[in-house]
């Protein structure tokens, strides 16, 4: 291999070390600059004759060219190096689900209570809302509570610092009942009228207005426990009227069950029982056909018809207005829907728990 062959493989060889545009630089230098191999090269041809000065000029020309073409390959290959990091640092991965805004999502109890409205509102009641701090007349005394019963004591209800204007202090409601003599009281005087034309008449074609509400809402115990949270929600409700029998409420209650467990086969089981509310009472028990709870009792509400002194504390005649209440427990329903066993997983606030139900 002559001298300038060999000077154009060590060019090729030094641009190819090269790893950096700028060091390609430096190594063009060392071959093309104005102290370069090139330009000795040609300077060392002063002192040939004119001939020799044509054919080693072309010879060193195709070197130079050589040179000059390896270098422009290399340039370009470093670049081309470069453009393929940046690619693949700024690479989208257009596969990847997109960044999408956190969705918040309703507490599985307020679906149930939601749900439990708009149940009773399709068959006609009306959904009260009211106070959580309560008289002792609306919360035991209305309801036909004993003045020693066990509910008024300390261990079983919260009470406030604050006297109310019987000078027995307030409570935390320990059921949503006091929410439904307020609006039956509100309910007798907004509608005085009509009540006075009904109790007034003797043709019997004046009829009475109704009574039908049902009161969901929070509500507080002494009591903590897997079955028990010092807050809890009830939903009570309320139908009074002049012909208002046990018969109406196992028809709306059965249909309510059905409806909110979405099973046309549920049976319903009415058990006597005791509240001081309701004369008689009854306990409710439903039984799935099918399921993971299929033949099992599991009590669901408690009802009964309404105490004559109740209907006395709503306002109203006791001999002409009857009909029944009944009350339960959203939690609990709630646990039963979705198959939970502890109801203070509802209460801890934890979101890995919470958010399956949305
Ligand atoms: C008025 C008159 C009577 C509502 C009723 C029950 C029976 C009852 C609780 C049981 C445990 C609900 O699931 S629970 O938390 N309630 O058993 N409640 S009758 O009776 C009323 C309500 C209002 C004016």
């Amino acid at each position: 291999m002559n001298e300038l062959d060999s000077l154009v493989d060590t060019a090729r060889a030094a641009f190819a070390e090269a790893k950096a545009p700028a060091e390609l630089e430096n190594a063009k230098a060392l071959f093309l600059g104005k102290a370069g191999r090139i330009t000795e090269l040609m300077k060392g041809m002063a002192a040939l004759s004119v001939d020799e000065k044509k054919s080693r000029g072309a010879a060193i020309n195709v070197a130079k060219q050589a040179i000059e073409a390896a270098l422009t390959a290399r340039r370009q290959q470093l670049a081309d190096d470069e453009l393929a990091v940046q690619l693949r640092a700024e690479a989208l991965d257009v596969s990847l689900p997109g960044r999408r805004r956190v969705g918040g999502g309703l507490h599985p109890v307020s679906r149930t209570l939601e749900r439990i409205e708009a149940i009773f509102s399709s068959m006609g009641f009306d959904v009260a809302d009211g106070p959580e701090v309560e008289s002792d007349w609306h919360s035991f005394t209305s309801l036909n509570n004993p003045p020693n019963h066990p509910a008024r004591s300390m261990q079983d209800t919260f009470y406030v610092d604050i006297d109310g204007e019987d000078g027995i202090p307030y409570n935390l409601r320990p059921h949503t009942s006091p929410m439904q003599v307020r609006y039956a009281n509100q309910h007798v005087k907004k509608y005085a009228a009509q009540f006075e034309a009904a109790a007034a008449d003797t043709t019997g074609t004046v009829k009475a207005p109704e009574i039908r509400v049902i009161a969901p809402g929070r509500t507080y115990r002494v009591d903590s426990d897997a079955t028990h949270s010092p807050m809890f929600h009830q939903c009570e409700g309320l139908w009074l009227g002049e012909n208002v029998s046990f018969k109406d409420l196992k028809v709306v209650f059965t249909d309510f069950c059905r409806t909110f467990f979405e099973s046309d086969d549920l049976v319903l089981r009415f058990r006597p029982s005791f509240f001081p509310f309701t004369e008689p009472s009854a306990e409710i028990d439903i039984q799935f056909q099918s399921g993971p709870l299929a033949g099992r009792w599991l009590e669901v509400a408690g009802s009964g018809q309404v105490h004559p002194n109740v209907v006395r504390n709503m306002g109203l005649d006791p001999e002409r207005y009857i009909g029944f209440a009944f009350g339960m427990g959203p939690d609990r329903l709630t646990m039963l829907r979705y198959g939970v066993n502890d109801l203070r997983l509802f209460f801890d606030g934890d979101l890995r728990f919470l958010s399956q139900f949305q």
